[in-house]
């Protein structure tokens, strides 16, 4: 987990932040409202429509993968701050009604979420539209795949740069998956491995080289999924679901129930949690072409491109952007090669997006 601060300031204001935004997390209970008896936990799988689908908890880690619920929202469930009522890998209290409901021609026992517990971590962006509002892509997972292929479609670091600081601000551990490793070869291969390489010396994030075609590189990937819950997130066409169906052998019958909802295309249209064959969980998730990062200020964005920090201090003026000032330590050290020229280019092209 990172616990590196991200703000220069005293350490009783980096504190204030971060339990402000951890505030922000939570979801709760209205007040006066009892959780009724008879209320069971279980984890949120999927979105079905204006529903959504719940295992019930067996034990501590495991879920019931035969008693499915499709679950409706209680009103008296209340998002503070105006965040994501519930998201997939919500840990959320439920009531049964006794009665069932057909889905994709599947029948699930009908339920109703009373409460939804406080999220320990979660992965949000900034949800399209013009109202600034949060859009929680999913909750309680411990790293964040980043799923990139080497082609079809081609990858932009730009997309990866913004990612990692996601992953950052939800408290994830970042790391990247290269997939089609099989459409690459000789000195494709390796510019692509040279071009990635300050991911991995320079921030030290794990990068995966694999390919769901010849198997590439799956054992190494599976073993480090292996316990943890993961969320993979990427461009569409990447190959996402294909690692997930690949990984698990479709051991879950919640796999069809996407490709029921799926309208007949591939891509997927919402979030899913798959349990792993040896423990743990990994989240499917929608392809996006871009992704715009919740609340990130401009004098913040410095603090996430960690190894400015090594250069900064040397700027002639304390106030430096690191854009266009004299003396700047950072632009030198790009101009040296200390500092990955992609990397200023993303905080550059970020810094632009939020000056507008
Ligand atoms: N050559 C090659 N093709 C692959 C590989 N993995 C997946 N594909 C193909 O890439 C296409 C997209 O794969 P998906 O798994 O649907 O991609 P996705 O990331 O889930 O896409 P969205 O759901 O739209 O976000 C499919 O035609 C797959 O067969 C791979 O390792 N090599
Ligand atoms: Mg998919
Ligand atoms: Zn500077």
């Amino acid at each position: 987990m990172n616990t590196r601060k991200k703000h220069t300031g005293n350490d009783d204001e980096a504190e204030a932040q971060s339990s402000f935004r951890k505030r922000k997390l939570r979801t709760v209970v209205k007040p006066g409202k009892v959780l009724p008896a008879g209320a069971r936990r279980g984890t949120v799988l999927t979105a079905l429509g204006p529903h959504w689908l719940v295992a019930p908890e067996i034990t501590d880690h495991g879920l019931d993968a035969v008693s499915l619920m499709v679950c409706s929202v209680s009103g008296t469930v209340d998002a503070q701050g105006g965040t994501t009522l519930v998201a997939v890998g919500d840990v959320v209290w439920f009531v049964s009604s006794g009665s069932a409901m057909e889905v994709g021609g599947q029948e699930y026992a009908e339920g109703t979420i009373e409460k939804v517990e406080t999220r320990r971590t979660l992965l949000s962006r900034k949800a399209a539209g013009r109202v600034q509002r949060e859009q929680v892509l999913a909750a309680n997972i411990d790293r964040l795949g980043i799923v990139i292929a080497a082609a079809n479609p081609d990858y932009h670091r730009g997309l990866i740069d913004r990612y990692l600081i996601a992953a950052d601000k939800g408290d994830l551990e970042p790391f990247i998956i290269v997939n089609k490793m099989d459409l690459v070869s000789g000195e494709l291969e390796t510019l692509i491995a040279e071009d990635l390489e300050v991911y991995t010396k320079a921030l030290r994030r794990k990068v995966f080289f694999v390919s769901t075609v010849s198997g590439f590189g799956i054992d190494l990937l599976t073993e480090f999924l292996n316990g943890a819950t993961t969320l993979l997130a990427g461009q569409s066409g990447v190959g996402k679901s294909s690692l997930i169906n690949h990984i698990t052998q479709n051991h879950l019958r919640v796999g069809s129930i996407s490709q029921a909802t799926g309208k007949g295309r591939h891509t997927t249209t919402s979030a899913l949690l798959v349990p792993l064959p040896r423990g743990g969980f990994v989240i499917d998730s929608p392809g996006t072409r871009e992704f715009s990062i919740w609340e990130l200020d401009l004098q913040e964005i410095m603090y996430y491109f960690e190894e400015f920090d090594d250069y900064s201090p040397n700027c002639k003026f304390s106030t430096c952007t690191h854009t266009h000032e004299p003396g700047c330590a950072v632009k030198d050290a790009v101009d040296k090669g200390a500092i990955n020229a992609g990397r200023y280019f993303s905080y550059l092209a970020l810094r632009a997006e939020i000056e507008g």
